[in-house]
């Protein structure tokens, strides 16, 4: 477990606990498990909030590219999976450019297919031989990637990584990490990145003195098999 928060991270939790979009007390997810945390980012939706999450994509992206030890690869193009990860792709292709001067392009996928004018799911650049990043908002179980991945081999793009807000480190029914699962998909090890993973919101309870939600995310952790 890293041993501190970086301070784009820290103003990301608080950020978005000021909103309501990361929370603490009892949720039943998409998979059924009561979790002690839930983080909705659908309420991050202000200009400050925006550009606080797609800075920090676009630092992790950043400073991923450049990684010693398990760079992601180069890309052309960010993908955001309908509907939360289409704006937060947008945003941080436009801060990949304006802070990093990296240029990208950006394309995302209608959930139904469009019959008239140009019609098709695709919308933005193509994706036809190149390579992409897939950006989205939190991985549980890693069924929206995968829809993403699934969409983009379809239409001849090749995967390359992908960039979370939020990694759960859940841990599926056969006891595999969906990390893992979703790097052997994409490419290898350290294919999948994430702004935030489930143990640097337990680092920033743990420096705010909330024991209680502490505890409870350990607990969620030895349930689930969740490992260091
Ligand atoms: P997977 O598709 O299973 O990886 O889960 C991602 C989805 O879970 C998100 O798109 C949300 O619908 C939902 N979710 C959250 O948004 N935040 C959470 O903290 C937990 C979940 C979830 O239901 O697991």
């Amino acid at each position: 477990m890293s041993s501190r928060l970086e301070p784009y991270q820290t103003q990301l939790i608080e950020q978005s606990m000021s909103v309501g979009a990361l929370t603490f007390g009892s949720f039943t997810l998409k998979s059924g498990r009561v979790s002690p945390y839930f983080f909705n980012a659908g309420l991050i939706s202000t200009g400050p909030l925006l550009y606080t999450l797609a800075s920090a994509y676009a630092h992790t992206i950043i400073q991923s590219l450049s990684s010693l030890s398990s760079p992601l690869p180069p890309f052309d193009v960010l993908f955001g999976p309908a509907y939360k990860g289409i704006s937060l792709a947008a945003c941080t292709t436009l801060l990949l450019y304006q802070e990093h001067g990296l240029e990208v392009g950006f394309a995302c996928a209608r959930k139904e297919k469009k019959q008239y004018a140009e019609g098709g799911y695709m919308v933005g650049v193509s994706i036809e031989g190149k390579k992409v990043l897939i950006l989205d908002d939190v991985m549980t179980s890693g069924s929206t990637v995968r829809g993403a991945f699934d969409t983009i081999v379809r239409q001849g793009g090749e995967v390359v990584g992908v960039v979370l807000t939020l990694d759960r480190e859940e841990v599926g029914q056969e006891g595999r990490n969906t990390v893992q699962e979703i790097e052997d998909l994409v490419g290898g090890p350290g294919r999948v990145k994430a702004v935030l993973k489930m143990r640097d919101l337990m680092l920033w309870l743990d420096e705010a003195g909330e024991t209680v939600s502490l505890a409870r995310m350990q607990e969620y952790r030895d349930q689930y098999r969740i490992k260091e």
